[in-house]
């Protein structure tokens, strides 16, 4: 078998990658070890920044997402009792994010892959990437007892934080950065109206909150707990008593509780691997990178990815630029950095500490006093929040 860009992983990343790459005329072979059932049965991502909408809109793969998905001008912050609206479009000079569940994105994007019969191959196993420096990789795998071999131009590694692509790569070669959050996050989906019209993240001292949505009818809420819970401690009672308690009067007395579709726990990690290609491998998402949720950054980074690899193979395939390949590494984590430091403000920012010294404690506290007191504090967070722009791949 032979193909152009062999793609490990149907996530969003791979997904989207594929759509961008066929739509351009470039051939691919997907890879999934999962059936497409598992893939859209995680939980996970909520918040679409603009530049990750936009970049839905040039796949030709939004139409759903503009017709079902929540414009959001503005977000909440919750601390000391008090609530402080960002308004992210005042000021962003007009940008927002879009409420659109990743489930819902990776829908879209396997609809738009299985009517391109473009190849998509689930359930694949021993997927194994061979000659990765040469002009030829070739990508091994199994399926249904029987192994097949591709050759291909370039090996895409969109296979998740625990995939086989980032290990491909020599251990002296990479060089990873990591910091293991100290708690966890108890998420829960309920088809309930959600509390507030616009997201909440809440500081308490008993924890952390987030109220989320997926739509006007279907809540999504996260709660900091320690990394010794079980979700099987958890029955839907006492989340909400628990969600109640660190929420403020008006809004614990309006929240609507009910039967939970889903929980789960999140450890917290941020993580990331330098460089993120090697030869002909390029490593896209959660495979190099992974932030912790606070930032709603996650699913935003991957897309980012998928836009600088995406346009760097159009220009190498249409144009014969074979000098933007070394440059996606660079381009991609000038990014990613500024993504998790982001993620990182926000988690420092919002969680409770218990270890943390006094003094530490009271530098937390003058950091939400300053940022979201001031004008200047709200701008900085807002810019992240909705996007920083992507860098011209065209112009470089
Ligand atoms: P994925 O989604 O992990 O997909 C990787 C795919 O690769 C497959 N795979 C393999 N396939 C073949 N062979 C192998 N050897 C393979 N090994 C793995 C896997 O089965 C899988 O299908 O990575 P991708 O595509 O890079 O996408 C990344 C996002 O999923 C992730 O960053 C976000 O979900 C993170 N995230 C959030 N991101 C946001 O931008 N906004 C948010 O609001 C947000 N909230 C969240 C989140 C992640 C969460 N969890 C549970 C980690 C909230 C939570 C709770
Ligand atoms: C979500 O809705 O799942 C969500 C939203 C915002 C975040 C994290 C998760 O920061």
């Amino acid at each position: 078998m032979k193909t152009q860009v062999v793609i490990i992983g149907a996530g969003p990343s791979g997904l989207l990658l594929g759509q961008l790459l066929h739509n351009a005329g470039i051939q691919t072979l997907i890879l999934e070890r999962q059936t497409p059932d598992y893939v859209l049965g995680r939980i996970r991502a909520g918040i679409l920044e603009s530049g990750t909408v936009g970049l839905l809109r040039e796949a030709g793969v939004a139409k759903r997402m503009d017709a079902e998905g929540l414009v959001h001008h503005g977000v909440e912050f919750l601390f000391n009792g008090k609530r402080i609206p960002v308004p992210l479009s005042e000021l962003t000079g007009g940008k927002s994010v879009m409420v659109y569940g990743q489930t819902e994105v990776t829908r879209d994007l396997m609809e738009a892959r299985q009517s391109s019969g473009a190849p998509a191959i689930y359930g694949v196993s021993d997927v194994r990437i061979d000659d990765i420096k040469s002009d030829s990789p070739t990508v091994t795998f199994t399926k249904g007892g029987e192994t097949c071999r591709v050759t291909c131009d370039f090996v895409a590694g969109c296979d998740g934080f625990h995939g086989v692509s980032r290990q491909t790569i020599p251990r002296e070669i990479l060089r990873e950065y990591e910091s293991v959050w100290p708690f966890g996050w108890l998420g829960m989906l309920a088809d309930t109206p959600p509390v507030n019209s616009e997201l909440i993240y809440a500081h308490h001292e008993r924890g952390f909150v987030l109220c989320s949505q997926r739509s006007l009818t279907r809540s999504r809420y996260y709660l900091q707990v320690p990394l010794t819970e079980k979700v099987e401690q958890w029955s839907d009672e006492r989340f909400w008593q628990e969600l109640k308690r660190r929420l403020p009067e008006d809004l614990s007395q309006k929240l609507v509780t009910g039967h939970s579709l889903e929980k789960s726990i999140a450890p917290l990690r941020s993580y990331v691997v330098e460089p993120m290609q090697y030869g002909r491998l390029f490593l896209v998402g959660d495979a190099a990178h992974i932030v912790p949720p606070t930032g709603a950054k996650g699913l935003n980074l991957a897309a980012s990815d998928v836009n600088y690899l995406w346009r760097i193979l159009c220009q190498y395939y249409q144009h014969g630029r074979a000098d933007l390949l070394d440059r996606y590494s660079q381009l991609a984590l000038n990014r990613v950095w500024k993504g998790e430091r982001f993620s990182w403000f926000m988690t420092h920012l919002l969680h409770d500490f218990q270890d943390k010294s006094e003094f530490d404690k009271k530098m937390q506290e003058a950091d939400r006093q300053y940022y979201l007191g001031s004008r200047a504090g709200l701008t900085t967070i807002a810019e992240n929040y909705v996007g920083l722009p992507y860098e011209a791949v065209e112009s470089l």
